[in-house]
This record gives structure tokens, sequence and C-alpha cells, in this order.
């Protein structure tokens, strides 16, 4: 092995994820053999069609993980890190009020931005941060001694932070640097075997079990590890037939038979492992903490802002009906809602301008056309822009907090006679020392690059909907 480029360390670095997260968490392993048979299945089935929304290879090596750190010195840390395998932050996630549970965290997500290195490994991390600044759950005096204790433990050392450095700044790492950081990064996610502080630890926990997990202990660790599955619903019967209690719902969209966009997602519940606890007497005891679970999910088309806001107005309409009915069944009535009001093709999404598209140019169907401006839409409606959908790359904020909050035992405790702490992505890119890409814009200039390769290939000039729209109507 020669010069490793970013993809390169990124796809070996998800490979060596997984491989230590199977041997932690053997639930894991069950997880990511059902799902590629349920991919397997799925592919027989439809054929090329299953390939849509990404490759059978891209799909069957994608994963998500998510880990979460402590500090905003943690946070660039971990960037640096990230950013040796071409993975950058993208989206700002504020999980603090996403759920009725003390879920004190803001999160943004590592991944490729560019759909050349999506396809080669789409590997994404979730990465979440302590709010230690935000008074609704730690007091003053929690504050300092968060602070004091984050100051003082190191989750990478400055041999792996070199490394990823080096390997951002020169596009890639020649051997034997290479395999070192991959080492090196793959073992700061491994969960410690140090003795937790039984008493520190447990302080945490009665405020949030998602502050103990993060500032109760001295290192970090994957909390779980992501398969991407072309059917969530075979996954899921597939896993609870094995014996595997699932969470009662998948998150996100319903199954339903128009297209599938944004992200569904479901998971097991975090397993009980043993682990050693010090107490203030200085003796280690055995006990245990459920802190790791598993999660999988299914990816649909990438949605526009339009788009979101009617998603965001359907699960809305979802709620409302359930408050009305608490008998129906979340699914039943999100797909009731779903059918009411969202298109039922591609072809309408993209022409309502509601999903991200990229477009081929069929340059037959096009022979015919008059060399004259047109409109997107038109092109579709002729057979000239083939429209294909731009996959989901990120998460949803109140599927994460529902992620979260499946895992949690306790609410957890919440002063709400206190000020939320300010944070948003401006701060969030303060603190990571890069902008945080909007994801939006990456889908954006996604299918913009697309359009004018398209109007490129079949020679014409490719004018904006709404003004054709009123010409056509006044004529
Ligand atoms: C992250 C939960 C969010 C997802 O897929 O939405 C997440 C965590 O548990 O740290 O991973
Ligand atoms: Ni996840």
């Amino acid at each position: 092995m020669g010069f490793q480029q970013p993809w390169q360390l990124r796809a070996e670095f998800a490979r060596r994820l997984s491989t230590m997260y199977g041997t932690e968490v053997p639930a894991y392993n069950t997880l990511v053999d059902v799902s590629t048979e349920v991919n397997q299945a799925y592919l027989l089935e439809h054929g090329t069609d299953a390939e849509r929304l990404g490759s059978i290879d891209r799909v069957t090596a994608e994963r998500h993980g998510a880990i979460r750190v402590g500090s905003e010195r943690e946070m660039a840390q971990v960037a640096r890190i990230f950013a040796a395998f071409g993975m950058y932050p993208v989206g700002f996630y504020d999980l603090r009020d996403a759920s009725t549970s003390a879920v004190p965290v803001v999160s943004t997500a590592f991944r490729p931005i560019t759909p050349d290195e999506l396809a080669r490994n789409p590997f994404r991390v979730f990465t979440s941060m302590l709010a230690v600044e935000d008074p609704r759950f730690f007091d003053d005096r929690l504050q300092a001694e968060l602070t004091d204790f984050f100051a003082r433990r190191e989750l990478f050392g400055s041999e792996l932070l070199d490394l990823a450095d080096q390997a951002a700044a020169d596009g890639g790492l020649g051997e034997p640097q290479a395999q070192r950081l991959l080492e090196l990064a793959t073992a700061a996610f491994e969960l410690s075997a140090d003795p937790v502080d039984h008493d520190w630890y447990r302080r945490l926990e009665a405020i949030s079990a998602v502050a103990s997990d993060i500032g109760g202990v001295a290192s970090t660790h994957i909390n779980h590890l992501t398969p991407r599955v072309l059917d969530i619903d075979a996954l899921y019967a597939g896993m609870e037939a094995l014996g595997i209690t699932m969470i009662d719902e998948i998150q996100g969209p319903p199954r339903w038979d128009g297209p599938d966009v944004l992200l569904r997602q479901t998971s097991f519940r975090a397993l009980g492992e043993e682990r050693l606890f010090r107490y203030p007497d200085g003796s280690v005891r055995q006990g245990e903490l459920r802190v790791r679970f598993g999660e999988v999910e299914a990816r649909g088309i990438a949605l526009t802002p339009a788009g979101r806001d009617l998603y965001d107005r359907m699960v809305l309409a979802v709620d409302a009906r359930l408050q009305e009915d608490p008998a129906l069944d979340r699914q039943s009535a999100a797909r009731a809602v779903w059918e009411g009001n969202l298109p039922r093709s591609e072809a309408e999404l993209a022409a309502r301008g509601l999903a991200y598209f990229t477009f081929a140019a069929n340059p037959g169907a096009a022979a015919g056309l008059p060399r004259e401006p047109m409109t997107l839409a038109e092109l579709i409606g002729s057979g000239a822009a083939v429209p294909e959908p731009i996959v989901y790359e990120d998460f949803l904020p109140r599927s994460a907090a529902g992620i979260f909050q499946s895992n949690l035992t306790d609410e957890g405790s919440k002063n709400e006679a206190e000020q939320a702490a300010d944070y948003d992505m401006g701060r969030m890119s303060e603190i990571i020392g890069r902008p945080v890409h909007d994801p939006y814009e990456l889908y954006q200039q996604q299918q913009d690059d697309s359009i004018r390769a398209l109007a490129e290939a079949l020679g014409v000039d490719i004018v904006p909907s709404a003004t054709t729209a009123t010409a056509a109507a006044g004529s």
C-alpha cells in the first residue's frame, strides 16, 4: 500500500470501527447480518431500481457513527481528526429542546461533502457536544466542575492530532503514517476498561444519562454504528424474529407507496455491559452500564427548504391527529397525512421543487425539441431531462432526540426557570475553527451543477419556471 488518499483512509477507518464495535457489541454484528440479507433480497426483487439512491457497494459499506464530547476544545480536536478522513462539519442540531427528556447537547455531523467523495465512501459521524453552559441543566458549581474535568482529560493524544493535521494538509498519508493514524484514531473511540468514578457518574446521571455518558468517564467512545438498509420494515421484523427487541417505532417518515424522503431510523436499546466502578472508599467493584446500542436506517431523497417545510408541517399534523385519537398508531396516522399531502411521484417532487435531483440528458428525446429556452419542468415533461434523486446525507433532529431518548431510563432534570444558553451554527463554526456547512447549500450546488451540465449537453437555455409559467398563462 502506498500513499492513502482521504477517502481510502475514511473507508478503512469505517471498516476498523465496524470490526471493533462488532467485538464490543455482538448484537451489532447481528444487525449488520440482517441488514445484508435484507439488502440482497431487496436487490433481487427490485433490480437496478434498488440502486436509485446509491450503488449497492456504497450502501453495503455505508455506516454512520455517533460520538459525544464534553468541551469546545474536544470538539475542535475531533474536527481535526475527521478532516484527515475528508469529513467536514455539516448542519447544526440543537437537541436540548427536541424531546421531553433532558438531552443537553448540540451537534453537527462530520461527513464527505462532494458527490464523488460520498460515492466513494459516505461514512459520517453524528457528533454531539455537552451544552455545559446551559444553566437549565447545570448549575454554576457543576459547570465549574465539568469544565475542570474536561480541561484535565485527554481524549486524543498529540501524535494522533499531528498525524491528522498532516493528512489534512497533504491530502493523505504515506505508509507507515497512514497505518498509525488509523490505529490511533480507531483506539480513541474504543470503550475504556478503566474504572468509572461511581459517585461523580451518578451525580451527572441524575441530571441526564447523556451528561454522565459524556462527562462521567475519562474517554469517549462510539455509542452506535448504523448500517443502511433498503427496507427498514423488513429489517425491523427480521430483528424481532431473532428475539432482539427494537424500540416501539420507526422514526421519521412512514412506510407508504410514494417516494421515500429523508430518513427512517430504528434502534434496539442499549444493552447492559459489565463495567468497573471506583467507590469513595477506594474499593473497585463490578457494576453495569447501558451506554451502547444498535441503530439502522433507510435513506430517501433530500428535500429542499420548501419540501422540508411541508415535511415539518406534516409531522405536526400527525401529532395533532394522535392527540385527537391516542388509540391511533403513528405509522398509520402518518401514512394518511402523507397520502393527503406529499406528491406520489419523483417527477412531481421535482416539478414542484420539493426535493433535490440531478438530471441526466436524453439526447434522443431532445432531438425534436424547438431550439428555444425551456424550463426544467418542460424538459422533464418531454423526457429530455431524466431526474435522478439526490439522497439525503444528513440527520433529523427529532429522530436524533428520539434515539437519545429511547436509551434513557430516566427523564433526568431540567430547570425551566433558567434561560437557555446560546448555541447556534455560527458558534459551532467558531468552536470548530471552520465553517459548518449548510446542508441545503450542498444539495443545491449539486443540483445547480447538474442543470448547468444538462443545458450544455442538450444545447438549450434552461430558464426558471416562474417566468415561463407566467408567460404561458398570459398567452
Ligand atoms: C446520537 C443520536 C443521533 C441519529 O442517527 O439520529 C443519531 C447519539 O446517540 O449520540 O445518531
Ligand atoms: Ni444514529
